[in-house]
């Protein structure tokens, strides 16, 4: 309590001037600021520095299924601060990270080798698409440079991230240095088609053809790499037809082209599995994962490959660097014991299976929405789901922002961007805290209406 007051100080008295807010409307939220300013958390709640309970319906941005100040990863990254606060990541190595390389190896799909680290979801990407540029030319098939992302793909906001990405928004302002040689598949997502599917629509698989039609233009020869989400997260979870990863994966194989998954939403239990990649039954030959391997606590991510792809870089003389990229801080100590300790964590508490469990509990939930004011459709797998709106008449984003501030007054911290409200609750989350987030959600619908 103590601490609440002493946070609800510094909101009133809050300077926002300084502060270039990422993804924000800076100027509407400076205009008011308090009721968005978090000052604790602690399990699935946060403390608003009013003083407001919050149920974190996000997750954090997805990343902290395991709830806040979870005291074996606090316990585990207090200690490395002073064990071993940061160790050089060029030509030196730590133990934790060699262990942990070998624990994510484990918990990925059989076939999988090998881990490179960064430090978030676009760093991720950007090392994948590297990779597999750089992969092609070490075989001696250096004309392999086209990149394919997807309509609607979100893949962070590196160079090459938003141009594999597929939301114009995130593009537009950029035109001049999104990459050359960059191609999109279409996005699986049809209304007409799908609305109000529970799960994967079974319309949609044939959108995977269309990478025969790319491959036809561009020839595969040029085709380094596809990138998807297997599940779309910051669109607004899309989820992917029945049959369609399966098609990708085939029409990669006979290419010659990799596949890479972006697993930054999806990796670590979010559809009930370690891995996308497990719950849809197909291996991609790049993983690219982050938020959730540290339950969100410091800031890590990182790619795991195939061997084959590690291999082809062990080439040249010994003493030779193999590859060409990293970071100050890829696997940083601090991040690689928050890491064990989330993984101890997601294992000790059965946390895969917790999601599974309160999957259903979550899309019954979430589909009894159907039918109320402006609902347009709703979409869920794993423990995520989201509600798409009608826009209200000439305000385009406007009734998705009053669903998210109603709910703030009720308690519920839920992720708006543009027309949906997306959720993805914590795996500590409880049947009735699911159910209770569902009839809050209801009540913001309607007040919005
Ligand atoms: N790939 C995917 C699939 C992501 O979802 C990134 C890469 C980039 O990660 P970093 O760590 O660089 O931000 C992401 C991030 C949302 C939301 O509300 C989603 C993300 C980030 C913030 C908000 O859906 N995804």
């Amino acid at each position: 309590m103590k601490n609440e007051t002493a946070a609800l100080g510094q909101a009133s008295s809050l300077r926002t001037g300084a502060y270039w807010m990422p993804f924000t409307h800076n100027r509407y939220l400076k205009g008011n600021p308090r009721s968005r300013v978090l000052a604790r958390a602690e399990g699935a709640y946060y403390t608003t520095a009013e003083g407001k309970r919050l149920f974190d319906c996000l997750s954090g941005l997805w990343c902290c299924p395991l709830g806040h100040a979870h005291p074996k990863i606090a316990e585990a990254v207090a200690k490395q601060v002073k064990e071993l606060d940061y160790s050089p990541a060029f030509q030196m190595g730590h133990p934790k990270i060699f262990s942990l390389a070998e624990r994510l190896v484990e918990l990925a799909p059989p076939g999988m080798g090998q881990v490179f680290f960064g430090n978030s979801g676009s760093e991720a990407v950007d090392t994948a698409l590297k990779i597999a540029v750089a992969y092609h030319r070490a075989k001696g098939e250096a004309s392999r440079t086209r990149l394919i992302g997807r309509e609607r793909g979100y893949h962070g906001v590196g160079m090459g991230g938003i141009s594999v990405g597929g939301m114009s928004a995130n593009r537009k302002m950029f035109a001049p240095l999104i990459l050359q040689g960059v191609d999109h598949l279409p996005h699986t997502y049809n209304a007409a088609e799908m609305a109000f599917t529970r799960g994967q629509p079974k319309w949609g698989a044939h959108l995977a053809d269309e990478l025969e039609r790319l491959v036809a233009l561009h020839d595969a020869s040029t085709i380094a790499a596809v990138i998807v989400e297997p599940m779309q997260g910051s669109a607004g979870v899309l989820v992917p037809p029945i049959g369609y990863l399966e098609r990708l994966r085939k029409i990669c194989d006979k290419h010659g082209i990799l596949l890479i998954f972006d697993e930054v939403i999806t990796g670590f239990g979010r559809l009930g599995e370690p891995f996308g990649a497990q719950r849809f039954g197909v291996t991609p030959d790049m993983i690219c994962f982050a938020k959730i391997v540290t339950n969100g606590v410091i800031p890590m991510g990182g790619v795991i490959v195939k061997p084959a792809i590690y291999d082809a870089f062990m080439t040249g003389p010994e003493t030779s660097v193999e590859l060409f990229h990293g970071y100050t801080y890829s696997g940083h100590p601090v991040a690689a014991a928050a890491a064990h300790a989330t993984l101890d964590a997601l294992k000790e508490e059965g946390a895969f299976k917790r999601s599974r469990e309160l999957e259903p509990v979550l899309e019954q939930g979430m589909h009894s929405l159907k039918g109320e004011p402006g609902v347009a459709d709703i979409r869920n797998i794993g423990l995520a789901a989201a509600v798409e709106l009608e826009p209200l008449p000439g305000k385009p984003g406007v009734r998705a922002l009053k669903v998210f501030e109603r709910g703030m007054e009720e308690g519920m911290l839920y992720r708006f961007t543009g027309e949906t409200i997306a959720v993805a609750p914590p795996y500590i989350s409880t049947r009735a805290e699911i159910e209770a987030m569902v009839e809050k959600l209801r009540a913001s619908i309607r007040a919005s209406a």
